[in-house]
């Protein structure tokens, strides 16, 4: 380990997690690196879920607030919501116990757009970060951070944290070395603000490693634990169809000279869906691809090595244990071709809609006028997050969105007159698709995208109900420019509550 810790001032602050964690107190906000499931904190976390259980045991109050650039693992989000201790959880989360913890109201959530956390934190909006605890491959000689896996909010973190606790992971490849960007703005905050310096996905305009005040650094904590690394389901036939048509339409943009032969850099969603649509372009046509996105995915590596994928711009990966492998052997080879940036960089409107990046993300639910839920179980229970969709959706140049048309066996409608809660307005949401097929909404007036999105992507079994409400929907006093019937727009909510199904 210290080949990896290369300052002699920071090995003198090795120790343990346990004695790391005994530093901190009731009620601070501690930000940790981490973005889905990537370059979090692998021991510190662990520890402090003791110390708080320790303290609770003896009856004593101990909560913090836990920050983050978006979800991390069991051994962190998991090990913390269990100790009851999480007062405060920002910005996106993916955890069990963490979201169970938010939907009970033990723990407050604020959902932010990933975009707007550094802003948020720098501008104090959030209240004073105490501690950050971030995960690095190396100290270097100067005493300077090699990020891991993930940037995120690192950045700002570290900048911002009255103290700041180091992991150096062992497990991460040194070879990462030379793929993060990190970019310190000039005057960060409004009026000083200066352009973003990105006009195509593969620019670099940062260095290579985070600064840190070495007087702010409490502890060095050395690891050697694998990231979450969960595995990709295989492609299920909906995950295809619904790959399927997007490519289509992709292809018929290009014939149609609205889009590039290489079409424009891609943003992709987590999940298997959008892993369905990177696998389609492995065997589709489209070459000289590029990708300006917050996260790769199997896909987005299996498209590189195809070299159908130029280069990847992101904050994050989010691997398959396989395919971590494959990173960690190969680390120096891909950086090459892969960019990680900060969250307000990769995810920044200004170069989104610059280079109009093609945003592909997934949803809940969506209304027959193309109001995208993207958050919000029957419009109250918390899933993850609104994550970076909106960074992407607002500033793409078009925006889809992909979802299967029903959800729990065909119980649930993904199409409904009125979705129970909205995190992407009809102004931002151009496609969307689902396994029935698209619904291309650029240019259309409410009636017009209602028929679109029933005839195209509702499901056989509620496409006549659909059909129905619209028809009441114009009958009433309020079937005006955006036909609604309010007495029954969330009927099929409401119902399923009551009887466990929408049909
Ligand atoms: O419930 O877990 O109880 O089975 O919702 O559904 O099908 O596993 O969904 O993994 O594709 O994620 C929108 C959540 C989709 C994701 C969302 C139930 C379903 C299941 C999950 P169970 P699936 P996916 C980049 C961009 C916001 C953030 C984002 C997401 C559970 O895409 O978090 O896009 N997006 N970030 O049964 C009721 C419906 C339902 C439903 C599904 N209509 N009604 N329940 N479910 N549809 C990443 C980042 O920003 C970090």
């Amino acid at each position: 380990m210290s080949d990896r810790i290369r300052n002699e001032r920071f090995r003198s602050k090795v120790m343990s997690a346990a004695d790391a964690a005994a530093l901190v107190e009731n009620g601070w906000n501690i930000g940790f690196s981490g973005f889905t499931g990537a370059g979090y904190p692998k021991a510190f976390p662990g520890a402090l879920a003791e110390r708080i259980t320790a303290a609770h045991e003896k009856g004593e109050e101990f909560r913090v607030g836990v920050w983050t650039g978006a979800s991390t693992a069991p051994e962190l989000d998991g090990a913390l919501a269990a100790t009851g201790g999480v007062a405060y959880r920002q910005p996106y989360q993916s955890d069990p116990a963490m979201r169970t913890a938010i939907n009970k109201g033990d723990s407050y959530y604020t959902d932010i757009h990933l975009s707007h956390v550094g802003n948020q934190v720098t501008q104090g909006f959030l209240g004073k970060l105490n501690l950050a605890v971030i995960e690095a491959t190396a100290i270097t000689t100067y005493g300077e951070i090699v990020p891991s896996s993930s940037v995120g909010m690192n950045r700002t973190y570290v900048d911002q944290a009255d103290k700041v606790i180091i992991e150096v992971n062992s497990w991460q490849s040194e070879d990462l070395y030379g793929m993060h960007d990190i970019y310190y703005p000039i005057g960060a905050l409004p009026p000083s603000r200066v352009p973003l310096p990105i006009t195509a996905p593969g620019d670099r305009i940062g260095g290579k490693t985070m600064l840190v005040d070495p007087e702010k650094v409490v502890a060095v904590i050395a690891t050697d634990a694998a990231d979450r690394n969960t595995p990709f389901k295989p492609l299920d036939d909906d995950s295809r169809a619904i790959a399927g048509y997007f490519l289509d339409f992709l292809a018929d943009e290009v014939k149609h000279g609205r889009l590039p032969e290489n079409l424009l850099p891609l943003q992709s969603g987590v999940g298997n869906i959008a892993n369905a649509v990177l696998a389609g372009l492995l065997e589709g046509p489209f070459e000289n691809l590029t990708s300006y996105t917050e996260v790769i995915q199997d896909g987005m590596v299996d498209l590189l090595d195809s070299g159908k994928l130029l280069v990847a711009s992101a904050t994050a990966f989010s691997l398959s244990p396989e395919a971590a492998h494959k990173m960690n052997e190969n680390a120096a080879d891909y950086t090459k071709k892969i960019i990680l940036r900060p969250q307000d960089v990769s995810n920044h409107p200004e170069p989104i809609r610059r280079m109009g990046v093609i945003a592909c993300n997934g949803m809940i639910e969506a209304d027959i006028y193309g109001n995208v839920n993207s958050t919000h179980i029957m419009g109250s229970r918390m899933q993850n997050g609104i994550g970076g969709s909106g960074d992407f959706t607002r500033n793409g140049f078009f925006s889809a969105f992909v979802t299967p048309s029903t959800a729990k066996g065909g119980a649930i409608s993904a199409i409904t007159p009125m979705v129970s809660h909205v995190d992407h307005t009809e102004h931002d949401v151009d496609l969307i698709i689902t396994e029935q097929g698209l619904a291309d909404l650029r240019g259309l007036a409410p009636r017009q995208r209602a028929q679109a999105i029933i005839e195209n992507c509702a499901h056989p079994d509620y496409k006549e109900p659909l059909r129905e409400y619209v028809k009441l929907a114009a009958t009433k006093a309020n079937g005006q420019h955006t036909p609604h019937d309010l007495s029954s727009a969330l009927s099929w909510h409401v119902r399923f509550l009551e009887t466990g199904s929408m049909k």
